[in-house]
């Protein structure tokens, strides 16, 4: 025998026990056997690299590193499933597919899948590419990853001149837990549950780590075939049985629905010694003519229901609740639990959303409570046992001063958050840093979201004051920046410098205040540190100006925080006073606003800030004193009354040609 034949013979060999092993579950070898053979392949492939074909056992431990993913479009869209929480619901999927098939129907019922939907082409009977679902019309390129999972054939077992089939890519319970404890080992942060792994998994740019991750896989659909013809559902995975894959368990076909219950009653018996996680039983029309005939709305098909399973119940105690400042400076409050498994994994903490929450279900630290995951995967807590109360319970508080920087806490009247006031809160800073650039506001060229982003990761700010005292080689150093950029973000920011008080004001970022307000309050007060002494009674006397955004203006000068960040700023000679001659357009004073419909170009925000900035006002409902109606997409009653009233309606185009 040749080294070429021998090459080939264990080639066959291995792909062969390889099949029996990750596909039918089902080995004829041991795994020391297994590796002396592959041991001898890699070899000759060492010697002779010419030899090493696509289907090469040897491709599946990956090893190309990648800097990113291609993005791919789906040739047939990656539908997602409508969901029903019962049978009921079922009921009712039942007497609409009837009303199109009659007694003709006949309903599959499969496992779901809690893992990653992926699309896998192949080209004369070659894996050529693999995609994950991404929003179902375009995903990204996960070929390399994909070659990395064992249970995936690199060459399909038929003749077949085009396929494309979608699978569910998941990590086994067992897996799961051992990638958790290594990471946990080596001071990693966990994965929350084996999805996310998974997810996790098929995001790495070097395959060679996703090899390591014992990724999984059963494939459940023909998206695309040529070369044969398939007329059903079983038939379908039969073929894809044959092809290699591994398939999703489905073996017959039910005439009513009660018999399709049967089958998902006995998919929810099993589910728990299942060795990976399902998150419900889909049913699906068994033949492809009658899902033809059924056809699918914008994102779902109409010949498919998923149902979800119930929610797994536990009983835990709430050792503690703590309180987290979020991007938006909301404080969240959370429960912390006595860890307890629920539906696969161990959780120890529950987001109790807002105080609101709190005292709804009357948490309190020390109470025993019941917690479900919501969709299987988020915490949350459902109920308190009252009976299990000792008295010893304390009622919990949301802090008066921020967690994170110390600022005041606010709540406003009608709202469930909390919010942090602070100006340079840490757990803010980002999100305030990008607000304070952005054009209506400081107007710094340059400085985008990502770059800010790295400023503050990196710590050269912490604050939108810091960025007037950025060194220019640290900024320059900054990884893809180089000198020249430096320079051009250096100079924007000098040039801030002298856009006075109504910018600055508005790039505070002060709750309720916007560029339009920040106009007005300017012109009144004609200098930042005029409104440390400011009383809502002055602020609400101009015109426009409501309590609301008094008190507003009132609680965040009212900060010491407020005042050293202002000082900071000015030291960096930033202007802060207002000049009249920076009144530039008011060409829509007195003139009042509604908005309607779907504004394509603008956005709401957009448009009411344009509007503002030009002196104009915007209002929520049509009167006789509306001037204007900007009336986009799918406008509703408002737009009717409008026209009842006379009331001019202007289009986007039309907004757009007023603010030229
Ligand atoms: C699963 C799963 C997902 C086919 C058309 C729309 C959805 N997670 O196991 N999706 C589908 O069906 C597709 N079936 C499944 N079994």
């Amino acid at each position: 025998m040749t080294t070429r034949e021998r090459y080939e013979e264990l080639k066959n060999i291995l792909n062969e026990h390889s099949y029996k092993y990750y596909v039918l579950d089902n080995p004829d070898i041991t795994d020391e056997q297994y590796d002396k053979l592959m041991r001898e392949l890699t070899d000759i492939e060492k010697e002779n690299p010419d030899f090493i074909s696509v289907d090469s056992p040897s491709q599946k431990v990956g090893g190309k590193v990648l800097e990113g993913f291609e993005t791919v479009t789906h040739a047939v869209p990656m539908q997602s499933l409508q969901d029903a929480f019962s049978f009921d619901e079922l009921k009712e999927f039942d007497v609409r597919v009837r009303n199109v098939l009659g007694d003709d129907a006949a309903y599959c019922v499969e496992q779901k899948i809690d893992g990653l939907s992926v699309s896998l082409e192949y080209v004369n009977s070659v894996f050529t590419r693999g995609s994950t679902r991404g929003d179902g019309i375009t995903g990204e390129d996960v070929t390399e990853n994909l070659k990395t999972v064992k249970s995936i054939p690199l060459k399909l077992r038929e003749n077949i001149p085009y396929l494309e089939v979608r699978g569910e890519v998941f990590i086994s319970k067992p897996d799961f837990a051992k990638i958790n404890q290594r990471r946990e080992e080596n001071g990693e942060t966990t994965f929350a549950n084996p999805r996310n792994a998974a997810a996790g998994s098929l995001r790495q740019l070097n395959s060679a780590i996703a090899a390591k991750r014992n990724l999984d896989i059963f494939v459940f659909n023909i998206q695309q075939i040529e070369g044969r013809e398939v007329s059903s559902h079983l038939e379908g995975l039969e073929l894809l049985r044959k092809c290699g894959f591994k398939v999703i368990s489905n073996e017959q076909s039910f005439k009513t629905i009660e018999d399709a219950f049967a089958e998902i009653e006995r998919i929810g018996d099993v589910r728990r010694d299942l060795y990976y996680d399902i998150d419900g039983a889909v049913i699906k029309i068994d033949k492809l003519s009658h899902r033809d005939a059924l056809g699918s709305t914008a994102k779902t098909p109409r010949w498919a229901i998923a149902y979800k399973y119930p929610a797994e119940k536990q009983k835990t105690k709430v050792k503690d609740i703590t309180v987290a400042v979020g991007r938006t400076g909301v404080l969240t409050p959370a429960a912390e639990l006595e860890p307890v498994l629920i539906a696969g994994s161990t959780v120890s903490r529950a987001t109790l959303h807002n105080i609101d929450f709190i005292r709804s279900k009357d948490i309190r630290i020390g109470d025993t409570v019941v917690i479900q995951k919501a969709g299987d995967i988020i915490p949350e807590v459902v109920d308190v046992v009252q009976e299990e109360r000792t008295g010893a319970e304390v009622e919990f508080n949301m802090p008066e001063t921020c967690p994170a920087c110390g600022a005041k806490v606010h709540r406003e009247t009608g709202e469930a958050a909390h919010r942090c006031t602070g100006v340079d809160c840490p757990a803010q800073a980002i999100r305030n840093i990008i607000h304070f650039v952005s054009r209506d506001a400081m107007d710094i060229e340059g400085l985008g979201p990502q770059i800010i982003e790295k400023l503050v990761e990196n710590e050269l700010i912490s604050t939108s004051a810091d960025l007037y005292y950025m060194d220019k080689d640290k900024l320059a150093a900054l990884d893809k920046m180089g000198e020249k950029s430096a320079d051009n973000i250096l100079n924007a920011l000098e040039n801030s410098k002298q856009n006075g008080m109504e910018k600055l004001l508005y790039a505070l970022g002060i709750r309720h205040i916007g560029a339009g307000a920040s106009k007005l309050i300017s012109k009144k007060f004609g200098n930042i540190y005029a409104l440390f002494d400011a009383t809502v009674e002055e602020l609400s006397s101009i015109g426009d100006i409501g309590t609301v955004m008094a008190e507003s203006v009132v609680d965040f000068f009212a900060q010491p925080h407020t005042r050293d960040f202002i000082n900071r700023l000015a030291d960096a000679g930033v202007n802060m006073t207002y000049s009249a001659d920076e009144t530039t357009d008011n060409r829509f004073e007195g003139k009042t606003f509604v908005l309607t419909g779907t504004l394509e170009r603008y956005g709401r925000k957009d448009a009411s800030e344009i509007i503002e900035r030009f002196g104009g006002k915007v209002s929520g409902s049509v009167s006789k004193k509306t001037d204007y109606v900007l009336a986009g997409e799918a406008a509703g009653s408002k737009l009717d009354k409008a026209n009842a009233l006379g009331v001019a309606v202007i289009s986007e185009e039309e907004f757009e040609q007023m603010i030229k």
